[in-house]
Order: structure tokens, then C-alpha cells, then sequence
């Protein structure tokens, strides 16, 4: 496995592989990799199949970050992401550092950033108001370096995947984006970089997150009529602030297609939430 920290190197590679032919499958990642992140490299792995390449970006990007978040301490560990890429089976790691990224950032040689309008106004764009811009730009970038066949991101990023993808169809980039599912751990939360700061009282809180999203498909599915969202919502945001630690950020029922938020609920129905563990922001989503 190969660990390629250059912009120039990158593109190099990848721009000889796909002139031979070879396949490029591609998971981007901010590091501090997860049984999450480990799925979604298997599944490019298998997506690249046993001639292909497969690369995993590791950056943590400042401008997805609002000034108040976590950047300075979004937790890191380069041998340990090193040892799972190799064992789930990536060829290329891509570690690229900000000043590969952003060049002369702050002194005006950066200033283009990708922004899509419609699906990324909603939940975690509202919470995170640059978080989507952030993230659209260094996709575009890491696409335009690393050249993939196909992406593969995962459904714990339920809007990020979808903002992506219209990203994806809107701008004719020549990739496929696949959405993997969620990997939770056994008590039901979602794999997360960040839920290495949960502290001992908070990590079983934490697993409110998944019970709400279960108690709302239990609501659906003992209900013969379609439920008022806004009392679904009243009663989910309740139970997870009965949480000592939890307050709850938003809880959104929407339409998978478009995003928009829907006043009855039913199968089929997508709900998302987000919700602060102490200082700790977590998302969780599901298809009721
Ligand atoms: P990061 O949070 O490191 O996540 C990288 C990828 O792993 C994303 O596609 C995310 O949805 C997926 N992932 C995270 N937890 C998962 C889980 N429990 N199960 C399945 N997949 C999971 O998302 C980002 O980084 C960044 O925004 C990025 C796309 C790399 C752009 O900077």
C-alpha cells in the first residue's frame, strides 16, 4: 500500500491508471477510521475488483468546519487508519496536508468554491451554515486529483451522500456514487470519529439517538393512519431529552427524493435528527 501526500502525485497516478483502463474506486474519509469507513473501503474494493485501484483519501478539511467546531481537536491517528486501509484492502492512501489543499489560503491564491443550492439548505446546512460548501468543494477537488470511476459514502451522512449526488448530476462528473449503509455498534449507535468524546456517562446516552429513530418506526408501523409530524416530532424530541446529557438539535421528517419535509408521517417516510451529548454533536437517520 502506497501512502502518496503530493496533489501532483496523486493526479499523476490516477491519470495513468485510467489511461491503462484501470478502475478507480474511491472512499474519501477525514481519518480516524471506524468499522464504518472500513465497510466503505471493502465496498470499493469490490466495485474496483481485483485489477482496479482503490484509494482512500485522509483530510481533515478546515473549510467544512464552522469556527466554533471541533477542527483543532478532530481526533487523529495515521498508523492505526494506515493498518485498516491495508487490511480492508485499499492500494493508495492520499494524505494530503492544507497547504496541498488550499494553497496560500488567507492570502486570496484560494477562492472558487462549489455550492449546491437546494438539497444542503436544510437540517445540517441550517446547523452547520458552511458545512455543505465545505464539503461540495473538497469533493470536487479530491474527484478532480484522484479521478475515481466510482465514490462510495456512507447512509450514517444521509444528506451529505444526497448533496453529493446532486453535485455529482449537476456539474457531469463522470462518477458513480454509491451509498453504503450504516454501521452501528452493538448497542445501536452509529459508527462516528467523534464518538471517541463521549465520556463514560454519555456513551450510553448516546444510543437515544438510535431508540428514537426505532420508537418512530414502532409509532409508524402501530398506526393505521398517517401521523402529524409535528406531534411525532414533539414526543421523539421528549424522550431524547429525558437524557440528562441530551439536547436535542433538530429531528426532520422529509422526503428521501427531494428533501422536503412532509406534515404526515408514513412508511416510507425519512426522519433524521441531531442531537448534542454534552458537547458533542451526533446525527443519526433512518427510512421509517
Ligand atoms: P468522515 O466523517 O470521515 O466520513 C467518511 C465517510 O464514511 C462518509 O461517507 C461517511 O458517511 C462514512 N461513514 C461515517 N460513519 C459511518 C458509519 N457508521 N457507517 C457507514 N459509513 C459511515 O464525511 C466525511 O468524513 C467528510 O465530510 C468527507 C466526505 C470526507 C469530506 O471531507
Amino acid at each position: 500500500m502506497r501512502v502518496v501526500k503530493s496533489v501532483s502525485t496523486m493526479q499523476r497516478l490516477a491519470r495513468n491508471w485510467r489511461r491503462r483502463g484501470v478502475r478507480i474506486g474511491f472512499v474519501p474519509t477525514m481519518g480516524y477510521l471506524h468499522a464504518g469507513h472500513v465497510s466503505l473501503i471493502q465496498r470499493a474494493r469490490r466495485i474496483a475488483g481485483k485489477n482496479g485501484i482503490v484509494i482512500v483519501s485522509i483530510y481533515v478539511n478546515p473549510a467544512q468546519f464552522g469556527p466554533a467546531e471541533d477542527l483543532s481537536r478532530y481526533p487523529r491517528d495515521f498508523d492505526r487508519d494506515w493498518q485498516l486501509c491495508r487490511q480492508a484492502g485499499a492500494d493508495v492512501i492520499f494524505a494530503p496536508n492544507d497547504a496541498q489543499m488550499y494553497p496560500g489560503q488567507g492570502e486570496g491564491r484560494y477562492s472558487t468554491y462549489v455550492v449546491e443550492e437546494r438539497l444542503s439548505r436544510s437540517m445540517e446546512g441550517q446547523s452547520r451554515p458552511t458545512h455543505f460548501r465545505g464539503v461540495t468543494t473538497i469533493v470536487a477537488k479530491l474527484f478532480n486529483i484522484v479521478l475515481p470511476d466510482a465514490a462510495v459514502f456512507g447512509a450514517k451522512d444521509f444528506q451529505q451522500a444526497a448533496v453529493i449526488q446532486r453535485m455529482v448530476q449537476d456539474l457531469n462528473f463522470p462518477v458513480k456514487i454509491v451509498v453504503a449503509p450504516t454501521v452501528r455498534e452493538t448497542d445501536g449507535l452509529a459508527m462516528s470519529s467523534r464518538n471517541k468524546y463521549l465520556d463514560a456517562s454519555q456513551r450510553p446516552q448516546a444510543t437515544v439517538l438510535w431508540k428514537v429513530i426505532q420508537r418512530a418506526k414502532a409509532a409508524v408501523k402501530n398506526s393505521s393512519r398517517p401521523l402529524a409530524a409535528e406531534k411525532l416530532r414533539r414526543e421523539l424530541k421528549a424522550f431524547i431529552q429525558r437524557q440528562p446529557a441530551a439536547r436535542v438539535d433538530y429531528i426532520q421528517f422529509f422526503d428521501a427524493q427531494t428533501f422536503e419535509p412532509v406534515r404526515t408521517v408514513t412508511g416510507g417516510t425519512h426522519i433524521a435528527l441531531a442531537a448534542f451529548l454534552g458537547n458533542t454533536r451526533l446525527i443519526d437517520n433512518g427510512t421509517l
